[in-house]
């Protein structure tokens, strides 16, 4: 029987990358966001010691408007430009994706009444959600990968029609990975609070710049990291409505309220990698692991 062996929230600001300074990526930076970076890189150090098939990401940066989308061929290879920050972000990714789970999750949803389709252009760019917050959590690739859409609910309806509709999708995702013989990790790829600025500094990594937009927006951060701290998740996910309205938070997207579902609200502590601003949004690297005798408290 399949499991989940492993659930990230971890954000995408094409900055981390950029700051890094990988080969894929074109711009060349003189670093910044150590914080987020080294959390990262602490992180990714762990994942190399869990025996996992597979990551399954769920990003906000690949948005649908007409259903939930799954990647469905073998193998993805271009250039993937942020549309905002193209100056930071111009990645070269060759990337893998396990199409027999990403169909095994799409036609549980499906069965669950979610609109679905398998995404089988070949000439389809993977968006930087995805490249992002996989880079920083596996640099070598050597794992394939299953990228699901964010459908836009929120826009068309609410923000509580996304979290039901996410919830769904969550324990759709479940039923097909325990049906699989599969261990996988989970990835919701996304901020907290999303205000940000709207002028870049001259130098982007200039780190005399960075700051959270505003002091609401750190309180509600915090209170969101204070209770995945306290292992209250169904909290967090049951706040979700009135912190994303509030925060313009990129929990909009549905990325945290899936993984909460699939990994059946865990009532044990979040393990906490850091917290940083990148202009100005609120970011924290969270993991939540189901075995207790690996689990760490990390910050
Ligand atoms: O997509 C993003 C983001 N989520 C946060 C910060 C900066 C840029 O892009
Ligand atoms: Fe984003």
């Amino acid at each position: 029987m399949g499991e989940i062996v492993m659930g990230c929230l971890a954000p995408h600001p094409p900055h981390l990358v950029y700051a890094d300074n990988p080969e894929q990526n074109e711009p060349v930076s003189e670093g910044g966001w150590e914080t987020l970076r080294w959390g990262y890189q602490r992180l990714a150090r762990k994942l190399k010691d869990v025996d996992y098939d597979a990551i399954v990401i769920f990003t906000p940066h690949w948005q649908t408007y007409i259903g939930t989308h799954f990647l469905g061929l073998p193998n993805f290879k271009s250039k993937s430009v942020d549309p905002i920050f193209p100056n930071l972000f111009r990645y070269n990714y060759d990337l893998t994706v396990d199409v027999e789970l990403a169909t095994a999750m799409r036609d549980a949803a499906a069965d669950a009444g979610i609109v679905t389709k398998m995404m089988e252009n070949p000439d389809f760019r993977v968006d930087y959600g995805t490249i992002t917050s996989c880079h920083l959590l596996n640099p070598d690739w050597d794992k394939p990968i299953v990228t699901i859409s964010s459908n836009r609910n929120r826009h068309y309806y609410s923000v509580e029609v996304m979290n039901e509709q996410a919830t769904a999708l969550g324990k759709a995702c479940l039923k097909a990975i325990e049906e699989s013989d599969k261990k996988v990790i989970l990835v919701a790829s996304h901020s907290l609070s999303h205000r940000h600025f709207v002028e870049e500094a001259p130098l982007p990594e200039d780190m005399s710049r960075e700051h959270i937009y505003n002091h609401s927006q750190y309180v509600w951060d915090m209170k969101i990291v204070e209770l995945m701290r306290d292992g209250k998740m169904q909290e967090v996910i049951d706040l979700m409505p009135e912190f994303t309205e509030q925060t313009m938070a990129e929990t909009e997207g549905g990325g945290l309220t899936w993984l909460m579902a699939a990994m059946g609200y865990p009532d044990y502590s979040a393990e906490i990698y850091g917290y940083q601003s990148v202009i100005g949004t609120g970011n924290v690297i969270a993991a939540w692991d189901p075995n207790e005798s690996t689990r760490e408290l990390v910050l």
